[in-house]
């Protein structure tokens, strides 16, 4: 992508309305635009890191068996008040009415569509177990939509949902999310670490919060310093294995949100050097509330001995546009964002520093198309901003590596790539440039 024809619109000053340093450097890099409170457009550069990460959500969510479908934003109140939450869930539902007078709302969550889509395509428990997933805008009216995407009112999330024949059954299924959440997180270079939390609307009583530690998080977490180097099981554990026995290495240390935090047991389980109190992001969140819908929705199923039963329920959300200002607080300095490789919006940022010189913009070209050629994506600085307004917007914007290329080095042969993460320079013949960046795509 040459920036030239790009929509980049990045501002050189902290915009004062950002509280913490995600929501600064996501407006200053012009990945956002606040359309009204806690709504926002996403601009070329957030909406490209936005589609990266849920992609890895994806793929991890058809490794761990379930499959991808899409439901509507717009969700009839009828199907909420069969469930009861119509009323429950208050004035964070964005209730509207059609031109009939009926009444809509913009869902806010998926478990009583899914139990309706469920009951028309499980007949006898042979078709057990039932899991899919979708990715989708979700509203809610949150009493204090702030620090950016980070708590919007809409929002996207990945929301899966099981279906079991019994409580063991629906146990596995949980536990495959457990396994599949580790290892999506870890795919875009975060620590998450499972805690036990509360289910709130959702319901049900076992229940994982997966929070990366940041100073800036919403909720004070406590647990053991184990947990936060933990190495996430091996691509040799599959998704047929006992899960809820490997997840034991993470459930039977101490983790705990501040709602289910037990300062007694705390100290009685976890030594004094290894207790950690610190402040997280939420980014993902799983349920298992049984029959809590089925019930409500009579929705039941045969089982091996004929017998009605109901179905075994659980849910498993990430939230995805979160994400993306959640990495950024896990990964910045004081120049900008220092985007991990897998979500990267482009992997190398080419930079003429003097385009309109005939033989530096033959180089620049050559190297564009033969990064691109090689599959490597490289936004290519062709604009007449000066060197050093160049830099700064490289340096703001992240990419993990840079290439640049002035007069002054093709006359001896040499050309820069710089890393943006660890910072460190490289001279090198154009030949050895285009080695390196096409070697670590
Ligand atoms: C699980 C999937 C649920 O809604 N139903 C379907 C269950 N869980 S949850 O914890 O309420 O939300 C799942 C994840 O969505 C993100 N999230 C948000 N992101 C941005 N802005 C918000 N206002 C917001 N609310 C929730 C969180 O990452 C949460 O873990």
């Amino acid at each position: 992508m040459r920036l030239t024809d790009y929509f980049l619109p990045t501002l050189r000053e902290n915009p004062k309305e950002a509280e913490i340093v995600s929501h600064t450097l996501m407006l200053r890099a012009g990945m956002v635009r606040q359309e009204t409170a806690g709504i926002y457009s996403w601009l070329p550069l957030g909406f490209n890191v936005m589609k990266k990460i849920e992609q890895i959500v994806r793929e991890e969510q058809n490794r761990a068996g379930f499959v991808e479908i899409l439901m509507p934003t717009i969700q009839p109140a009828d199907l909420w008040k069969s469930s009861g939450r119509y009323e429950d869930y208050g004035k964070e539902m964005l209730r509207i009415r059609d031109r009939h007078d009926r009444e809509m709302l913009y869902g806010p969550t998926n478990e009583e569509m899914i139990t309706e889509i469920s009951k028309m395509g499980v007949r006898s428990y042979r078709d057990l177990p039932t899991r899919l997933y979708h990715i989708q805008w979700k509203f809610r009216d949150e009493v204090r939509p702030r620090f950016g995407v980070m708590r919007g009112r809409e929002f996207l999330m990945k929301d899966a949902y099981s279906i079991d024949i019994d409580k063991e059954a629906a146990r596995r299924s949980y536990y495959r999310q457990f396994i599949a959440y580790l290892r999506t997180f870890e795919r875009m270079g975060l620590k998450a670490i499972p805690m036990a939390a509360d289910s709130g609307p959702i319901g049900g009583d076992m229940s994982h919060e997966f929070v990366i530690l940041a100073d800036t998080g919403e909720s004070a977490v406590f647990c053991d310093r184990d947990l936060v180097d933990m190495p996430v099981p091996a691509d040799d554990i599959g998704y047929d294995d006992d899960l809820e026995a490997v997840a034991a290495a993470w459930t039977s240390k101490y983790a705990a949100t501040d709602e289910k935090h037990d300062e007694a047991k705390f100290v009685a389980d976890v030594p004094e050097e290894r207790r950690v109190s610190a402040r997280g992001i939420e980014v993902g969140h799983i349920f298992y509330f049984g029959t809590k819908y089925s019930d409500a929705m009579g929705a039941s199923v045969q089982n091996a001995d004929g017998k009605a039963t109901p179905f075994e329920m659980g849910s498993y959300g990430i939230g995805v546009s979160r994400l993306v200002a959640g990495i950024i607080e896990a990964n910045h300095d004081e120049a900008g964002i220092i985007w991990p490789e897998s979500v990267a919006p482009f992997h190398v940022g080419l930079i003429n520093l003097k385009v309109g010189d005939s033989e530096t913009d033959e180089a620049c070209n050559a190297f564009y198309q033969n990064l691109e050629n090689a599959g490597v994506d490289v936004l290519y600085d062709d604009t007449d901003e000066r060197a050093g307004g160049k830099f700064k917007n490289m340096d703001l914007i992240g990419l993990p590596w840079q290439l640049i290329v002035g007069p002054r080095g093709i006359k001896s042969g040499e050309v820069e790539v710089k890393n943006r993460a660890s910072g460190e320079r490289f001279n090198l013949s154009p030949d050895a440039a285009l080695n390196m960046l096409t070697s670590r795509k």
